[in-house]
């Protein structure tokens, strides 16, 4: 893997200030207000021991480690404006919405529904299905509870991003090659140009991370771009005017 460039310029007319990411495979332009940042899952029932990620044998520290990155990634966000999501996984209490092509799947110690250390595994409304205390979502914030590994299935997020004039999407948050790449494609499909933000994502299996990352930005980004939260954050600081 070659290591990304942190070079942005950005561009402000009358109307509209666009910014281009030093991104990979090529420049990714955003106009802010046009813009979400969509955070996948930071949920402590994978991020914590104890909870669904632990229970599928996993070592959580490695999700753990992005903490302070996705934190400096809300921030700038809320800085600059964007509109914000957060996602949880999760299910209604009588499971009616988790088929068993999903709940029985593998062989975890405690299965989606049944008790553990935090409640029970991925319902809505227990402990272990809250964000993470230093992620925590701010008031007018978008919290989407989703079924399904995609954001976008059986959730109202298209509804609220087209009301909203959202084009561009940055994502972060867990598991790179599960919910954050199954998000990323269902928005690619859905007419939205997608940025990830490498350092802001991580899988219980680091090899599945980079070879996910290597995937959207292939075949000149397939499904989206890749790029370091320094990237982001370099396109405000390089300014071109028109
Ligand atoms: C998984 C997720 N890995 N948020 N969920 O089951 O990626």
């Amino acid at each position: 893997m070659t290591s990304p460039k942190t070079t942005s310029t950005t561009s402000t007319t009358s109307t509209t200030t666009t910014l281009t990411v030093d991104a990979q495979p090529g420049p990714f332009t955003y106009e802010p207000a046009r813009t979400a940042l969509v955070v996948i899952d930071m949920q402590r029932d994978f991020i914590e021991p104890g909870g669904f990620g632990e229970s599928l044998g996993n070592d959580v520290s490695l999700l753990a480690e992005i903490v302070p990155t996705v934190a400096a990634l809300l921030a700038f966000a809320r800085e600059q404006g964007w509109l914000v999501v957060h996602t949880r996984e999760s299910h209604a209490a009588d499971l009616s919405d988790c088929p068993p092509a999903k709940r029985l799947r593998g062989a975890p110690n405690a299965r989606i529904g049944e008790p553990g250390p935090m409640g029970r595994i991925l319902v809505r409304g227990e402990p272990g299905n809250e964000i993470i205390e230093p992620l925590l979502p701010l008031a007018g914030e978008i919290v989407i509870d989703k079924p399904g590994k995609g954001a976008f299935y059986a959730t109202r997020l298209g509804e609220e991003l087209a009301m909203r004039g959202i084009t561009r999407l940055v994502f972060a948050g867990v598991t790179t090659e599960v919910c954050v790449q199954t998000s990323m494609r269902e928005a690619n499909d859905r007419g939205y140009d997608s940025l990830l933000i490498e350092d802001a994502t991580a899988s219980y299996f680091p090899a599945f991370k980079q070879a996910t990352l290597e995937m959207v930005r292939s075949q000149g980004g397939i499904v989206g771009w890749t790029a370091p939260l320094a990237a982001l954050t370099a396109a405000l600081t390089a300014t071109q005017t028109d």
